[in-house]
């Protein structure tokens, strides 16, 4: 088991754009599996591969209660959206702040698994509003970058100010 450094903002690393994976090798399985035991221990539902500093299309995610439905979606691609959800946001590179953000609410994604197959999702509520998440990342978009400019700025104060221990909600 290894567990990465998860990159925080304001870290200009985060604003990277991830490159597609041309094969699904032995090290990119390794990552995706790192990957896995680093997000269980954050604790948190998803991360991508932009926020270990791994600046290419890979994403896990895990939203089961016992977590044991590990999902791994590389060169994840949304070719279809509908609908409109918002839901409360939290991000794993934006530690203690949570923000209601607007986004489809059911996607098709498509995505090559861990044995190169290329596979078709339909998701929507979490899993949806996860996967766009995590999508953001991989084009170095924060979910703080949804937000009006007041708001943004009133997080990244409180995110500085409060560098401390108490979770705090943008309303
Ligand atoms: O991308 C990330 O930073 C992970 C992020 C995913 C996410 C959460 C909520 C809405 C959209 C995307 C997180 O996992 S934040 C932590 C979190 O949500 C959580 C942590 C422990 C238990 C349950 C949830
Ligand atoms: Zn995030």
């Amino acid at each position: 088991m290894a567990l990465l450094n998860i990159l925080t903002i304001p870290d200009n690393r985060l604003k990277t754009v991830a490159k597609p994976i041309e094969q699904v090798t032995d090290n990119i399985k390794k990552l995706a599996s790192d990957m896995l035991d680093t997000m269980y221990a954050a604790p948190g539902i998803g991360l991508a591969a932009t926020q270990v500093d791994q600046h290419v299309q890979l994403v896990v995610m895990d939203l089961s209660e016992e977590k044991n439905q590990p999902m791994v979606f590389i060169n994840p691609k949304i070719t279809a959206r509908s609908g409109e959800q918002i839901h409360e946001e939290g991000c794993l590179s934006v530690p203690g702040i949570y923000a209601d953000v607007k986004r489809a609410e059911e996607i098709t994604l498509e995505y090559l698994d861990l044995n190169g197959q290329q596979q078709t999702l339909n998701a929507d509520g979490l899993l949806a509003v996860c996967i766009q998440h995590e999508i953001d990342h991989l084009k170095g978009i924060v979910f703080l970058d949804h937000l009006s400019v007041l708001k943004r700025k009133m997080a990244i104060k409180k995110l500085t100010k409060a560098a401390e221990t108490v979770p705090v909600k943008v309303d």
